[in-house]
């Protein structure tokens, strides 16, 4: 049995976090996952307040266990999803996209835990001496919108920044990235892509057929020249994006309108020609559908076996 500060800081069996997800990670998703024991999060994403209101009341029958909420701070909505977070007290925040700082207090006041996702020493240091209970570093290996550095390079050197546990993400899906993790001071991990196709998402059957399919080499990242670089698989319309990004007779509107509304296309409509299908480097090791249980429990079984063997190396 693996236990970390993680677990008491949060309440959870296990120290395995469910990526918040935009157009994915709905109520369902996310009481399976906090059912399983570990701490499922609701994408807010674009939604509006009383949308997100509906998926936390859903994700409160479903569960009686804690659950997160995601906020992504480049959403026109942020303040209306803060209220509500507030006022449905959520038990844990987690923050991607931007600086939770100028946030944090007022969730805090209302006893919320917040766990931001950080790309960088710099902003892992400002969120710690803000209050933050724990920080979630992503590398650059996971899906959606990444930072620069490798999960790799990022995760010690915030280790070793704060003194708040640290969650790995980007480029996890199995005990043995579990049990990196860990050796690299990690106190738990964050996955997104390896909850894509579990039994329990509501993604589109395409989106998942994409993931179960992916190569190592299938992924690729956009938006750099806009500043926000997005890692998606590769498909028609991201091959166009990226090559429009290098032409400099597109201008930045025109690329901002191209992305407008295509993770919705793929992750509801399961558009495969115009969808941008968000995914992390890690789906080449994603074969098989199981459910949200399966997944937290063979992870973390996984994990612990490898790091009992781990003395084998040592002579
Ligand atoms: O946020 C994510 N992943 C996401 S958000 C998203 S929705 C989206 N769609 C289209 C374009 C852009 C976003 C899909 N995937 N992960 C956490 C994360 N946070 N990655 C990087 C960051 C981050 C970046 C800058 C956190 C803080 C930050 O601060 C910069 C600053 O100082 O404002």
């Amino acid at each position: 049995m693996i236990k970390s500060k993680l677990c008491e800081i949060l309440n959870i069996e296990y120290p395995v976090v469910q990526g918040g997800m935009a157009w994915i990670a709905d109520a369902e998703l996310a009481a399976a996952v906090s059912n399983a024991g570990g701490l499922g999060m609701i994408a807010a994403m674009n939604s509006n307040g009383e949308q997100i209101r509906e998926q936390i009341r859903k994700a409160k029958e479903l569960t009686n266990r804690p659950f997160g909420v995601n906020i992504m701070l480049m959403s026109p909505f942020v303040k209306e999803a803060l209220d509500v977070v507030c006022e449905e007290h959520v038990a844990v925040v987690s923050t991607g996209a931007g600086n939770p700082t100028p946030y944090m207090d007022q969730m805090m006041a209302a006893g919320i835990k917040v766990m931001p996702v950080v790309p960088s020493v710099a902003i892992a240091k400002m969120v710690a001496r803000k209050g933050a209970v724990a920080v979630v570093a992503e590398g650059g290996e996971s899906g959606g919108h990444v930072g620069d550095l490798t999960t790799m390079a990022l995760v010690p050197q915030v280790v070793d920044a704060i003194d708040i546990p640290v969650v790995a993400a980007g480029g996890i899906a199995d005990g043995r990235g579990m049990a990196a993790a860990f050796m690299l001071g990690a106190c738990g991990v964050q996955m997104g892509t390896r909850f894509l196709t579990a039994v329990e998402c509501n993604v589109h059957e395409n989106y998942k057929q994409r993931v179960l399919n992916a190569k190592d080499i299938d992924t690729i990242v956009t938006g750099k020249r806009l500043g926000h670089p997005v890692r998606t698989l590769k498909s028609p319309f991201s091959k166009s994006l990226a090559q429009r990004e290098y032409d400099s007779t597109v201008t930045n509107e025109e690329l901002e309108q191209m992305g407008a509304g295509t993770l919705r296309m793929a992750a509801k409509e399961g558009d495969l020609e115009k969808g941008s299908f968000m995914c992390g480097q890690i789906a080449g090791l994603i074969k098989e559908r199981l459910t949200c249980a399966e997944i937290v429990k063979n992870i973390t079984e996984e994990a612990e076996n490898i790091m009992k063997g781990a003395t084998q190396w040592v002579k």
